[in-house]
């Protein structure tokens, strides 16, 4: 670790005081010109997390997802591409705002981790870090790379530019792979593609059968899609990337992007309903960073139709179950569907009535769905917002890998279906939900069940919600249980709300705190539209 005098003025650098950081869903976010303590710290914890982990590599992504152009964030990766163990959120909390006190309380709380945490600070570690497209953020990675070199024996890897789902993977690359091998963006797009060609090959399937449309919320999706599309002769001529233009800052998560589509329910700049009218045309939304997407298409009447996280959850519930079944491994292997409140209630009732599913429901933000997936043998996460994956167990690789070994009919369709679900564990970016991979393989589910976005979108009918913000003076007061479904504080408030969803057919309303802006959101459902916009609407006033 540096000597005093070293680490002060590299401190003085790039540390202001005055403000109070939290860890939240995703990392620390906020607006950017308040970022740079923040991003020195989380320097210096990604090294200790790193020489902790015995000198395994720890990812670092700097950006604010969704979030308008003004705001940049950080979070850290584990080293096989998880989110940041939740015990260390603390310590990413509790060294900023000690940074953000005084140097003293700084480098108190320094060598009092080094401590308590253990960690030989001449052995070696590393790091790898990267950042999407938002203007602030070089300025961001150099106050992370400053405060990195506070333990000089932790070695950094840039990656520039990149979507958040790719410095996943190209962490849990640099873990796995020896030391030597060629890890970059590159192998990120080999891996997806040559995954999609088997995959097609397998299936006969020899074009896409829908137009593609993606808007990439001019966000840094945009070019790494097509980078990755470009290198595919299946994809020449199939689609059209719009909202693109990631280099004009100002522009990103503006009136586009997943989150844009899912909270106004409607088409996002630049794509119209005219082109998605034709039962083979099909659009898709990013988020910001491109760990999220979302579907929709418009019907011959011309509406808005959007197929989001619940969509794809039961969609890929629907395939693999059928792959067990025809694989003979339905009772072998244990498949689960994790999902959050915010799970339109047809999908969960679709799920466990339709499909026979389990389903379990945990708090908002991925470390959550993720760490009840990996419970599971094939563990399906979706949020509705579209942000999921699908994880599967060493058991289950192990099992398929074995019975493909012992099983010798070649053109079976048991055998189709164990290669089907191999080659689904490498299309589908198992670290983090990731739009590209999670796009692939929608296609690919799509194209072998022989499914049009209509007949994808029958499947069940979701129940009219309604999501509002509300402006509260102090959201913290919210306490929830039951996986965020029930308020324990303000005392009396879960009561009420129970009353107004009793007046409602097939209701169901719940408020919680958001994690990343400073208000309370309300969620209410309800058999009519205008049921659950009043059930909306009223609790929202009880709220305030
Ligand atoms: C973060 C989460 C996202 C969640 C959202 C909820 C990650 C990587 N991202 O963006 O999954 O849906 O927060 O926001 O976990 P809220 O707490 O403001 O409602
Ligand atoms: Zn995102």
């Amino acid at each position: 670790m540096l000597e005093t005098e070293a680490l002060k003025s590299l401190y003085e650098k790039h540390c202001k005081h005055g403000f109070q950081y939290i860890y939240g869903t995703a990392g620390f976010r906020y607006k950017a010109d308040v970022l740079d303590t923040v991003m020195f710290t989380t320097g210096v914890l990604a090294g200790l997390r790193s020489l902790y982990l015995n000198g395994q590599t720890v990812g670092v992504m700097v950006t604010a997802s969704h979030n308008p152009p003004e705001d940049n964030g950080v979070k850290i990766v584990e080293p096989r591409g998880e989110m940041l163990e939740q015990s260390w959120e603390k310590y990413a909390t509790e060294l900023a705002n000690c940074a953000s006190q005084s140097y003293s309380s700084f480098e108190t709380k320094l060598q009092e981790l080094v401590v308590t945490l253990k960690v030989d600070t001449k052995k070696s570690g590393g790091i790898v870090v990267a950042r999407d497209s938002r203007e602030s953020g070089p300025h961001l990675v150099s106050a992370f790379k400053a405060g990195a070199q506070v333990l000089p024996t932790v070695k950094i890897i840039d990656y520039g530019i990149l979507t958040t789902p790719q410095l996943h993977f190209l962490t849990s690359k640099t873990n796995e792979l020896p030391e030597g091998a060629e890890i970059g963006e590159q192998l990120y797009y080999q891996e997806l593609l040559s995954a999609w060609d088997q995959v097609t090959d397998l299936c006969g399937i020899k074009s896409l059968p829908f137009h593609l449309q993606i808007d990439a919320a001019n966000g840094i999706g945009g070019p790494k899609v097509m980078e990755m599309l470009s290198q595919s002769d299946f994809f020449s001529g199939a689609y059209e990337v719009v909202n693109a233009d990631w280099q004009t800052y100002a522009a990103l998560n503006h009136l586009c992007g997943a989150d844009f589509v899912k909270t106004n329910q409607k088409l996002p700049h630049g794509i119209s309903s005219s082109g998605n009218q034709a039962a083979n045309q099909i659009s898709c939304s990013f988020d910001g960073d491109a760990d999220r997407i979302v579907f929709y298409y418009c019907d011959a009447m011309g509406h808005f139709r959007l197929l989001d996280g619940d969509k794809m959850a039961t969609l890929f519930a629907k395939f693999f179950q059928d792959l067990l079944h025809q694989a003979g491994l339905q009772d072998a292997i244990e498949m689960v569907a994790v999902q959050t409140a915010y799970a339109n209630g047809s999908s969960t009732h679709h799920l466990e009535k339709v499909l026979g599913a389990t389903v379990k429901c945990t708090s908002t933000g991925v470390k959550h769905l993720h760490h009840e997936a990996v419970k599971s043998d094939i563990g399906i996460y979706f949020e509705a917002n579209g942000h999921g994956t699908v994880i599967f167990s060493t058991k289950f690789v192990d099992t398929v890998n074995q019975r493909l070994a012992a099983s010798t009919q070649d053109i079976s369709k048991s055998h189709k279906a164990l290669q089907l679900l191999k080659l689904f564990t490498k299309l589908i970016n198992q670290t983090v939900g990731d739009a590209i991979s999670d796009m692939l393989a929608v296609l690919a589910v799509l194209s072998i069940l022989n499914w049009t976005p209509q007949k994808w979108d029958q499947e069940y009918t979701d129940l009219p919600n309604r999501l509002l913000k509300v402006s509260v003076p102090d959201r913290t007061l919210f306490k929830t249980t039951n996986a965020e479904r029930q308020l324990v504080s303000p005392a009396g408030l879960q009561q009420k709300i129970d009353v107004l969803v009793s007046k409602f057919d097939k209701a169901r309303s719940f408020v919680r705190a958001s994690g990343t802006e400073d208000a309370v959101r309300v969620y209410a459902e309800a058999a009519s539209r205008a049921q659950a916009d009043s059930l909306a609407s009223m609790v929202g006033t009880i709220v305030e």
